[in-house]
This record gives structure tokens, C-alpha cells and sequence, in this order.
């Protein structure tokens, strides 16, 4: 969309890197649950000179001068992440998820204080209380697991570990679950406990968004999301909070955790936002979930284990054991086929992070394009033939055709 003229005669090494991934997104199939494709608005929004602006501090108190427009910003974007997700309060400054993370946990809690979140294996992220994070470092996790036979979280499991360990906060929103979760539960137990309620709804935002799933502002203390996954604006986070814990949030973000935050970006989180709350984002978000079924049952009826049996969401994890190969080698199998997958986890892996026995698909980014139901059910044919035939490089290269086909028939809306 950018006819790119400058990076053309200024720097032509950078210009022929930003032309061959813009191919790649163009001709080959993004299934990585956390990834989309923004808007034009969006993609302008970022490139503006907001970026020349230093503004740390808040709306009417920064510590540099001339911030008026970036105050007017600023305040754009917060009114329309409040009225996205029904929140009292909104920062709209966060670099990006685990910065978010991290800022929460300085706001509520003291390092060694006792927190509660899930196991990375079993769905979590790293900022929930893996040993090798920061979060896993400065805080005293306990983690909770889902059901291995079920593949949910058992909340009377989450209820009993609660009540004997007594964190200071429960953590619940991940990054690889594909079931709704039962916040108002969470809520429940925290409150028997005298806990803080922290939801992480990176990856489920933008459904929440468009009232497709349910939404934890309203009751649990402090919530984080990025902005570009389901949400699909610019990379980066915001933190949503009660208004009893403005001053903590804020204070934690700035000059807590951060310096001069992203004007420009937050210029696109509130084109995303406003985006988000027009009604075409609703039948995005149906779409994506209608997509991620049929794409779960599909995968089910070809002998595929579909951890937990199904999808609420946008993305599924599947175990790959049964298929003969692991998901480090099913995603290198598929990206030979232009399909870009991520390798992860099953509950209980008995293999490392880096080589684990799952791969995790997604939807939001193909829907994006305008993928429906039929379009999934052929993509997932294409996966199992690969998956089948992953040592046969013609078959592996026509698949590759066929999928790059269908990718120029679906375009990216921002290319
Ligand atoms: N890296 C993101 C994901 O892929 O889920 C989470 O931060």
C-alpha cells in the first residue's frame, strides 16, 4: 500500500527484506494462533511521526512539553478500549504483553509474594509463573494444571490449591487453552481468599471484544491484552483495572516499568478500538470461532487428538504422537507447504518446549482474509496429505502451489 519510494533510494537492503516478507504473507497461509493481519488504518496509523515524540508521564502531566496532541491521542484510545471492553479504567501505554505482565505483578505484589497461575505445558504463558521468566523468578508461583482426561481446567482442582497455598493473586487467561474459561469462578475462589483477580486475555481479546466470549473486566481486578492477536491492531498491550487500583496500575507502568511510551502505536491501538466496536468486528469474531470449529472437527475426523476434544475459541492444540512425528517436525513439514504453524505443548509433555509433541493452530489471521468453513475444510486436507506424505517433496511442493493459490485468491487487506 506504501508505494515505499524513500526506503527505495535511502536504504535498498531494508526495502528487499520488507518485499520478501510481504510475499511471504501474501503467498503462504498464516495458522499461528497469536498472529493477524491489520488494517490499512492501522498499518498508516504506525507510520506517522507520532514516533518523534517523547511524552512519559500521563494525559496533562508529562515531563516534556508540547503534548497536547499526544494527550488528545491518548485519550481517544483509552475512551475506546473503555467502551470495547466495559472497563473503568484503561493504560493504554504498555510495550506489549509480558511488559504489561510484569507491570501488573509490581502494581499488586511484593517479590516472594505467593501468586497461583497455570503450567506452561498445560496452556499458560511464560509470564504466568515459568521458572526460567522474570515472573517465575521474582514471585512465588504455584501452578495449577487442566485435567489431563479432559483437557479443561478442573476448577475444583484450582478451588483446593487456592485454599491450601492462599496466594496473594490468581492468575487465569493463556496463551494454548481453547475453551472458555470460568472467570466468574476464579472470581469466586479469589474472593473466599482474599486474592487479587488477574485475567491475561491476549489471545481471546478481540472475541471478548465482539461479546462472542465472556468478558472478565467487569468483575476481576486487573486484566492485561495485547493488541494484535484476535484484536488485530498494532503490536503492543494495554491494562485494564478497577478504579480502586488506577494509581497502582499507572504508577506501575510509568516510571514503574517504562520510559516514553509508543505515540504512535497507541495512535493505532485506538484505530484497532475503533475498528473493534464497529459491527462488521462481530461477524469477524464469529467467523473465526466458526472457522476454528470446523477446523477442530475436521482434524477430529481425520484420527487427529484435538486436546480437550474441541475448540470454544479461535485456536486448538493437537497432539501429533499418534501421527508419528513431533510438532517441531509437523511445523517444519508445513512450512515446506507455506503453512506457518507454531509448534507447543500437550499437558503432561513428556518432550522439552523446543521439540514438544503438539502443534497449536488458529484462525484469526486466515479469516482475516476471508476464509470460511469450505476454505478450512480444504486446508486441513492439505495438512493431513502433508503430514502423510512429509517425506515426498513433489507432493510437499504441490500442496505448496495449491495453498499459494488459494492465498492470492484471499488477499491480505493491507497489501
Ligand atoms: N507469543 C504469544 C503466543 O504465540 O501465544 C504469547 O505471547
Amino acid at each position: 500500500m506504501f508505494d515505499y519510494k524513500n526506503i527505495h533510494s535511502e536504504d535498498p537492503a531494508v526495502l528487499e527484506i520488507i518485499k520478501k516478507e510481504t510475499r511471504r504473507q501474501s503467498e503462504e497461509m498464516e495458522l499461528i494462533a497469536s498472529e493477524n493481519y491489520v488494517s490499512k488504518a492501522v498499518l498508516e496509523a504506525m507510520a506517522t511521526v507520532l514516533t518523534n515524540k517523547y511524552s512519559e508521564g500521563y494525559i496533562g502531566h508529562r515531563y516534556y512539553g508540547g503534548n497536547q496532541m499526544i494527550d488528545e491521542m491518548e485519550s481517544l484510545a483509552i475512551e475506546r478500549a473503555k467502551k470495547l471492553f466495559n472497563a473503568e479504567h484503561v493504560n493504554v501505554q504498555p510495550l506489549s504483553g509480558s511488559p504489561a505482565n510484569a507491570a501488573v505483578y509490581m502494581a499488586f505484589l511484593k517479590p516472594g509474594d505467593k501468586v497461583l497461575g497455570l503450567k506452561l505445558d498445560h496452556g499458560g504463558h511464560l509470564s504466568h509463573g515459568h521458572p526460567v521468566n522474570f515472573s517465575g523468578m521474582l514471585y512465588n508461583f504455584t501452578q495449577y494444571e487442566v485435567d489431563v482426561k479432559t483437557g479443561r481446567i478442573d476448577m475444583a482442582k484450582v478451588r483446593e490449591i487456592a485454599l491450601r497455598e492462599k496466594p496473594k493473586m490468581i492468575v487465569a487467561g493463556y496463551s494454548a487453552y481453547s475453551r472458555e474459561v470460568e472467570w466468574e469462578k476464579f472470581k469466586e475462589i479469589a474472593d473466599k481468599i482474599g486474592a487479587f483477580t488477574f485475567a491475561d486475555i491476549a489471545h481471546t481479546a478481540g472475541l471478548i471484544a465482539a461479546g462472542e466470549m465472556v468478558n472478565p473486566v467487569p468483575f476481576f481486578d486487573v486484566v492485561t491484552t495485547t493488541t494484535h492477536k484476535t484484536l488485530r491492531g498494532p503490536r503492543g498491550a494495554i491494562i485494564m483495572c478497577k478504579e480502586k487500583f488506577v494509581k497502582l496500575v499507572d504508577r506501575a507502568v510509568f516510571p514503574g516499568m517504562q520510559g516514553g511510551p509508543h505515540e504512535h502505536i497507541i495512535a493505532a491501538k485506538a484505530v484497532a478500538f475503533g475498528e473493534a466496536l464497529k459491527p462488521e468486528f462481530k461477524q469477524y469474531a464469529k467467523q473465526v470461532m466458526a472457522n476454528a470449529k470446523t477446523m477442530a472437527e475436521e482434524f477430529t475426523k481425520l484420527g487427529y487428538q484435538v486436546i480437550s476434544g474441541g475448540t470454544d475459541n479461535h485456536l486448538m492444540v493437537v497432539d501429533m504422537t499418534n501421527k508419528g512425528l513431533s510438532g517441531k517436525e509437523a511445523e517444519s513439514v508445513l512450512d515446506r507447504c507455506g503453512i506457518s504453524v507454531s509448534r507447543s505443548t500437550i499437558p503432561n509433555d513428556p518432550n522439552p518446549p523446543m521439540n514438544p509433541s503438539g502443534v497449536r493452530f488458529g484462525t484469526p489471521a486466515i479469516t482475516t482474509r476471508g476464509l470460511g468453513q469450505e476454505e478450512v475444510k480444504k486446508v486441513v486436507t492439505w495438512i493431513n496429505a502433508a503430514i502423510e506424505h512429509k517425506e515426498e517433496t513433489e507432493v510437499l511442493e504441490k500442496i505448496r502451489e495449491e495453498v499459494k493459490e488459494m492465498c492470492l485468491k484471499f488477499p491480505i487487506p493491507s497489501i
